[in-house]
């Protein structure tokens, strides 16, 4: 969906976002060898890299090794600091809830830089000087509060470092103090915006909201809007790359511009690990071309998206990401069908009396996969009849059935029961490996 006209007035934070592509390519291709020396002092790459010699042109990847979660495990704590330790400005760390957890070292200039890089997308997507931002991130090891503190401070906008959690503070703050603009996942913004619908409040000074650090669709974005009354972005970024500040939308919204200048991306098919052709979908992989702390080479993001290298009117001249359609390791496959989350929440978001809160369960009670959806009403059509409600359920099977090509169980639950997340949503319980064991 992309738009007509931007509703918001574009300000490009840095002029490099326009860079001409020959002279990006330069410039890769001279930081991409730098970034290969800085590399070698890390042992994994110091062996990896050994006969890699000058890369001529921006081809010459292919000769580089790839990185994957594991291998960053692997060398838990810091064997992947390619700084001396009294180097360090800042560790942060990914959670950990998939598995060990990892930590990634900043030096100074990557403080630096992760300002800019992230100041590049709230400018883009319409934060000024002098606004108000409430922060819900989490702050802490998490990249997603210090990241967006730090690139609103940079436009010279101020922080409410509300933090992640607390709803009731959270309302209070947006209620009392009313921000210009809000920072969080969509989900939580969602979950923001039907509380605030429960008790009645409108909030007509929101102008701006930046989302990310989960996957969502347009349809989740035209629903916070419409409650909010904000105009949405997306950003995208990852902790071991540097956290939030790999891409950004710009006020056209077709795709998040990737700030190439400092990472060099590829989108491979994750089987062949050959590049897949421009729009087709493939796994995001990203090389850092500037960060000292911890560079990390053709890292393996596991995500699934596509690049448009077509002009985008803006003038930035970065490549644009499609929206994240979830994680490779995400995705389910329910009787020979690949299916991600994000297509039953698209599928949910077309129904109005369905609330976009939903749990997807997968079994094997016998041969067969059997895929079960909870989803909650929203509150006017719990008093509904029977029938209406057989209606909606059937009605949510068909949307879903039309977008994955599979029919799932659809259970409707109360308003309110499923669970609520304040970072990032988790949101499938697959129990087939359970199932099995016990036939
Ligand atoms: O989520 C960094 C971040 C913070 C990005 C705040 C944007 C805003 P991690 O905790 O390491 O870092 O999780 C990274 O989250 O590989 C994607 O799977 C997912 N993700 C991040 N942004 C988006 C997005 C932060 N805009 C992982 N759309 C990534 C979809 C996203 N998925």
């Amino acid at each position: 969906m992309a738009e007509k006209k931007p509703r918001i007035e574009d300000r490009i934070f840095d002029l490099d976002e326009c860079m001409p592509r020959d002279r990006l390519t330069e410039l890769q291709i001279d930081r991409l060898n730098r970034a290969i020396e800085r590399a070698r002092h890390v042992p994994f790459y110091a062996d990896r890299l050994k006969n890699v010699g000058e890369i001529k042109s921006l081809d010459d990847v292919k000769r580089l090794p790839f990185t994957t979660k594991q291998d960053l495990r692997d060398g838990y704590p810091l064997d992947f600091m390619a700084i001396r330790r009294d180097e360090i400005a800042r560790i942060h760390g990914s959670s950990g809830t998939t598995g060990q957890m990892t930590f990634v070292p900043y030096s100074r200039r990557d403080m630096d830089n992760w300002g800019n890089l992230c100041a590049r997308f709230l400018s883009s997507g319409g934060l000024k000087p002098k606004m108000l931002v409430q922060v819900s991130f989490g702050y802490g090891l998490f990249t997603g509060g210090f990241g967006l503190h730090y690139g609103i401070e940079r436009i010279g906008a101020a922080v409410i470092p509300a933090a992640a959690g607390n709803s009731e503070r959270q309302l209070a703050i947006l209620r009392d103090i009313q921000p210009d603009a809000l920072v969080c996942t969509p989900g939580y913004a969602l979950n923001l915006a039907e509380i605030l619908q429960a008790e009645g409040i409108t909030l007509p000074h929101l102008k701006v909201g930046f989302f990310g650090a989960e996957p969502w669709t347009d349809e989740m974005r035209a629903r916070i809007e419409d409650e909010l009354g904000l105009f949405a972005t997306d950003n995208y970024g990852l902790s071991e790359v540097i956290g939030p500040g790999v891409s950004g939308e710009c006020p056209w919204r077709h795709g998040m511009h990737i700030n190439e200048d400092h990472f060099l991306v590829e989108c491979l098919d994750p089987e062949t690990l050959e590049p897949v052709k421009p729009g087709e979908k493939g796994e995001i992989v990203l090389t850092t071309l500037t960060k000292e702390g911890m560079p990390v080479i053709r890292y393996r993001t596991r995500d699934i998206s596509n690049l448009n290298p077509e002009p985008c009117p803006c003038g930035r001249t970065g490549v644009r990401m499609g929206r994240v359609t979830g994680r490779s390791d995400d995705m389910l496959v329910i009787r020979g069908v690949n299916v991600y989350p994000t297509q039953i929440e698209e599928a949910l978001l077309r129904i109005r009396e369905a609330a976009p809160h939903y749990e997807i369960e997968v079994t094997r009670p016998g041969a067969l996969d059997v895929a079960t959806v909870r989803v909650e009403m929203l509150p006017g059509m719990f008093s509904a009849s029977m029938k209406e409600m057989v209606a909606l359920r059937d009605r949510i099977v068909q949307a879903i059935s039309s977008i994955t090509g599979i029919r799932m169980e659809v259970e409707l639950v109360a308003p309110q029961t499923l669970q609520r997340f304040l970072g990032k949503a988790r949101r499938v319980t697959d129990r087939r490996a359970k199932d099995e064991d016990k036939q």
